[in-house]
């Protein structure tokens, strides 16, 4: 009744005088209108998201602020230039053309001086190099040479290799408490493990009908996690930590959750600050909301599951969590094998077959790969299983003892010093600190003047140092604290200093609101990384 007289009698009355035709285009009209702002009001990205980017996008074609972005952009790119390409040696030469023939020997004696311009100082880097000992290389290098030529693509021809990556899996699962079901595969890192997980659940959604999936991952979960929502075309939504203890907001994360997400992520522990998020938690909102949970421990990977029998407790954070659906841990860190080498395990079958990508109709034949390579790297996979069986279980708990006890006498020692604060409250091998006196970067930039490399971070600036077996040496700790307090001392005497190196370009690069300049300058980084100028090499 209503409806009638105040809806329907006035809009009888409003079109008595249309034709028929006008009341059907108008119908028309208005229906195209209400798709167009429907469209235009509900995208991922939000409204003032859009608005902000455009507004930026029409600042850069202000001049003054052009010349400014431009003036920087330059300054950026010729402190990288000359950070990278030094000459490695004064009377190495580039090569630009392929040479004639030379001898074996001529070519490995160019490759060993070659190698004499990096760093001998392995313990001064922040994780990087995770072991390196003499033992360990000759064990993998002997071990390479039998296995060069091998590509598990073909167990038929390399049923060694085979059986060897079968091996690794199975020993990681169970490392990690999987029961028979647990499952997985060698990928080539970290980043190929994360990318595989996020291939799986974003395939396991579409099976769903979930046409946009996203994931669901705290801020500071790797940014492989990034990476891979571009390259699968799907989105990530990140939950905000805790500015104080640097741990994941659980309530966030259920308030992010919806009908659309193909996976929650917890790391164990986060790069950025060695943190562990509550694991167990995000288990229960996986298991809640029946949305697969990742766990991304491809740096604590052969640390954490032995820091209970070291005397350094854990909550759970594996598969004994009944929400935990995946893991990825990185071989080629705490497992000691060389660079390529990780493993990523599902808790079944159910989600490693959407891991899987099959071209049944191919002319090559019925082409089948478990992940991104289509050959593989069969020796990697073998110097990783001798590596592993190498250091046992004994060995793994012995390398964790000392490295989680020089990563806490290092902790220790950076809370003496002086206008320097730890954030957090580090559990395992990295820790991260800040200043509320001076510009942080400065002190990496002194500390890299010193040998020492530490990682930048960001938001809020911050550096760290990632504790490997490198650094249990003795006096390494020492001489490291040592350091930084007489940096902090000649700093602290001019705090206010204008910056360069590194710290001015991070600084910069936090202070810029339009993050697609940062990115166009990380495009001048990837550039140079691959430069070979010819100005650099006269001296
Ligand atoms: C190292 C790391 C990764 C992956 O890195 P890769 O360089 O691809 O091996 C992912 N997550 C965390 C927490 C890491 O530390
Ligand atoms: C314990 C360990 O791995 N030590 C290594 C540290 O790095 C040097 C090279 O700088 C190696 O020779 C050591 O064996």
């Amino acid at each position: 009744m209503i409806v009638d007289k105040f809806v329907l009698e006035p809009l009888d009355h409003l079109l008595a005088h249309l034709l028929p035709w006008q009341i059907v285009a108008l119908s028309v009209t208005a229906t195209c209108i209400s798709i167009f702002l429907y469209k235009f009001l509900w995208q991922d990205d939000s409204l003032f998201h859009r608005g902000k980017k455009f507004g930026l996008r029409l600042a850069r074609k202000i001049p003054a602020v052009r010349d400014k972005i431009a003036r920087e952009f330059q300054s950026s790119k010729e402190r990288i230039e000359h950070d990278m390409l030094k000459p490695l040696h004064k009377d190495i030469r580039p090569i630009r053309e392929l040479p004639s023939s030379r001898s074996a020997k001529d070519v490995l004696d160019l490759a060993v001086k070659y190698k004499s311009a990096e760093t001998k100082e392995w313990d001064k880097l922040s994780g990087t190099v995770y072991s390196g000992s003499d033992d360990l290389t000759k064990l993998v290098t002997e071990v390479y040479s039998r296995f060069a030529w091998s590509n598990p693509l073909h167990p038929d021809v390399f049923p060694a290799v085979r059986q060897m990556e079968a091996e690794v899996i199975r020993m990681t699962c169970t490392l990690f408490n999987g029961n028979s079901d647990s499952c997985g595969s060698m990928t080539s890192g970290g980043t190929e493990s994360i990318l595989m997980a996020c291939k799986a659940y974003r395939d396991r959604a579409f099976s769903l009908g979930i046409t946009k999936p996203f994931i669901v991952a705290p801020v500071t979960a790797h940014a492989a996690f990034d990476k891979a929502a571009e390259y699968l075309g799907i989105r990530i939504k990140h939950i905000p930590v805790d500015s104080v203890t640097c741990k994941l907001n659980i309530r966030a994360m259920e308030r992010a959750i919806s009908s659309r997400t193909c996976m929650l992520v917890a790391s164990a522990p986060q790069f950025p600050h060695g943190i562990i998020d509550p694991v167990e938690e995000v288990s229960r909102l996986g298991l809640k909301y029946s949305i697969p949970v990742h766990v991304d421990c491809c740096l604590g990977g052969f640390l954490l599951p032995f820091m209970d029998k070291a005397g350094f407790p854990l909550l759970p954070f594996d598969f004994r969590l009944k929400g935990v659906t995946s893991i990825s841990a990185d071989t080629h860190k705490y497992a000691y094998s060389p660079k390529g080498s990780s493993v990523i395990m599902y808790r079944s079958d159910e989600y490693l077959h959407h891991q899987y990508a099959v071209a049944p109709d191919w002319p090559g034949g019925i082409y089948a790969s478990p992940s991104l390579s289509g050959s593989r790297v069969g020796a990697s996979i073998a110097t990783t299983w001798a590596v592993i069986l190498y250091m046992g279980q004994d060995g793994y708990l012995q390398a964790t003892r000392e490295i989680i006890e020089t990563a806490r006498r290092l902790e220790q020692g950076l809370r003496q010093v002086e206008h320097i604060s730890i954030l957090g409250q580090p559990e395992v091998s990295v820790i991260s600190f800040c200043s509320n006196s001076f510009n942080i970067y400065r002190l990496s930039d002194a500390m890299g003047k010193r040998g020492w490399n530490l990682n930048a971070l960001q938001f809020p600036s911050s550096v760290h140092i990632c504790v490997t077996r490198n650094h249990t040496a003795p006096g390494v700790v020492e001489r490291f604290l040592q350091d930084v307090r007489e940096c902090v001392e000649e700093i602290v005497k001019n705090p206010g200093e204008k910056t360069s190196g590194m710290a001015a370009i991070y600084g910069m690069a936090q202070s810029v609101p339009d993050r697609s300049v940062v990115s166009e300058m990380a495009w001048a980084y990837l550039d140079t990384c691959t430069a070979l100028p010819d100005h650099y090499l006269v001296e």
